[in-house]
């Protein structure tokens, strides 16, 4: 299916007027706060978050999957959808492909289909915590920090095919991300596996084309329930900088235990420019992977906070690639995926709205209460009529999930494709 400027354009009558009078009433109250409103949006547009194409259909837990109707069951068909989310919100201009989840089968086909929706490849990510068909060697006990030699050159191996598909495609990084670790004391020696770890990660970098970049991320715990070789930033740090000049840290959200700082961690990593990409979900407990903003909205603004001036200040840090990393258990995965884009680019511009001059100030006079509500009177603006500004200037939808059902979208796919597909992934 694909959606037509017309069809979002009619759509859109509905809410022009709404529209018109909150635009105009923000912009003004911006505007006397000094806030250049063309700027405002222009960055809204240019804020493009890749959609990983593992997303696109029904998640599952341990205990089951409950199936969506009309999932796409080839990459085709995910790129596909990643355009109908494009087109309502123009703010999904890129797609993340795991392999080998997603290897494609012709690649100029793909880039073709791709392209002609807008679509760019972003990050490429491995996968060394499945065992494939007919692989020779498991992971079952570890891949890059496994203590056979067979099986970490395997891990390599599937790296280096892994960057070889991105190449042909037009990605530029390659996110690793590791299950390795132990689930029961003395399971593994720590120091062995780290250190496995660590020349098995040189060996890909020696890889690496120059123009790329390769993004470590880190997760405390599962599916390894005692210890994860690489737990936390600062272990994919060290990392990073053992690798050299194109390793980076990535930072998925979920990966941290309750209460972690983040945004602190988004802070001195940007400082010491090693932050590579962002991984967005929200938690509750664990690696929910849940809607972005569903949980937590303020810590996102928060963390958007440290991004902002991180973006503004840090020139030493290299452009992020970012990424949805989210599953859908209930809700329609496209819907739940525009809602996660909507929550990004609300925190994004909240943050932009902080006043960092007057901020700095503040905090050079400890005045700890004005600090506080600098921080909170960003976050308590109603910035929506900017993000609708910055998708109908683009051609996209004043309200993405109202067009997303008017259309008739899943039914359409539900007709195209039929009830009981299955999409690759978790
Ligand atoms: C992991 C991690 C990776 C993601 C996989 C599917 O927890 O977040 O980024 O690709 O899940
Ligand atoms: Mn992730
Ligand atoms: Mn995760």
């Amino acid at each position: 299916m694909k959606i037509s400027k017309e069809q979002i354009k009619d759509s859109n009558q509905a809410y022009q007027s709404d529209h018109d009078e909150r635009f105009d009433f923000l912009s003004n109250q911006l505007s006397k706060k000094g806030h250049n409103i063309d700027k405002l949006v222009e960055k809204l547009s240019n804020f493009q978050v890749a959609i990983p194409s593992w997303a696109l259909g029904a998640g599952g837990t341990r205990f089951g999957r409950f199936s969506f109707y009309g999932q796409p069951s080839s990459l085709e068909q995910k790129i596909e959808d990643i355009g109908v989310l494009h087109a309502l919100t123009q703010t999904a201009g890129a797609v993340s492909l795991h392999i080998p989840w997603d290897v494609p089968k012709d690649y100029s086909t793909i880039k073709e289909l791709a392209s002609s929706l807008n679509i760019k490849f972003d990050a490429v990510n491995s996968n060394t915590f499945q065992d494939q068909k007919n692989a020779k060697e498991s992971y079952k006990y570890g891949s890059l920090s496994n203590t056979s030699k067979a099986v970490r050159e395997q891990a390599i191996q599937h790296n280096l095919d892994v960057i070889n598909i991105g190449n042909k495609l037009g990605s530029k990084s390659l996110t690793v991300w590791l299950a390795d670790g132990s689930s029961f004391p003395g399971q593994n020696n720590f120091q062995t596996a780290f250190s496995n770890t660590q020349d098995s990660l040189k060996e890909i970098y020696k890889e690496l084309p120059n123009d790329w970049k390769m993004l470590i991320e880190y997760k405390p715990y599962e599916p390894n329930f005692y210890s994860t070789v690489i737990q936390d930033w600062g272990t994919s740090f060290m990392l990073a900088n053992e690798c050299g000049d194109k390793a980076f840290s990535l930072v998925d959200l979920g990966h941290h235990l309750p209460n972690t700082n983040i945004e602190q961690i988004v802070s001195i990593l940007m400082l010491k420019g090693k932050l590579g990409g962002f991984h967005f979900n929200d938690s509750k407990y664990g690696d929910d992977d849940l809607t972005v903003g569903s949980i937590k909205p303020y810590a996102l603004f928060l963390i958007f906070n440290e991004l902002v001036y991180g973006i503004q200040n840090n020139p030493q840090n290299p452009d992020l690639a970012w990424m949805i990393d989210a599953s859908h258990n209930v809700k329609d995965p496209l819907e739940d995926l525009i809602q996660s884009l909507e929550a990004i680019q609300e925190a994004y511009a909240k943050a932009l709205l902080i006043d960092q001059e007057k901020l700095k100030a503040a905090q050079l006079n400890n005045d700890v209460t004005l600090c506080q509500d600098i921080l909170q009177n960003a976050y308590r603006t109603d910035v929506r009529p900017l993000l609708e500004k910055a998708r109908i200037n683009n051609g996209g939808s004043l309200n993405p999930i109202d067009a997303y059902r008017t259309l008739n979208v899943r039914n359409t796919l539900i007709k195209e494709r039929g009830k009981h597909t299955i999409a690759t992934g978790l």
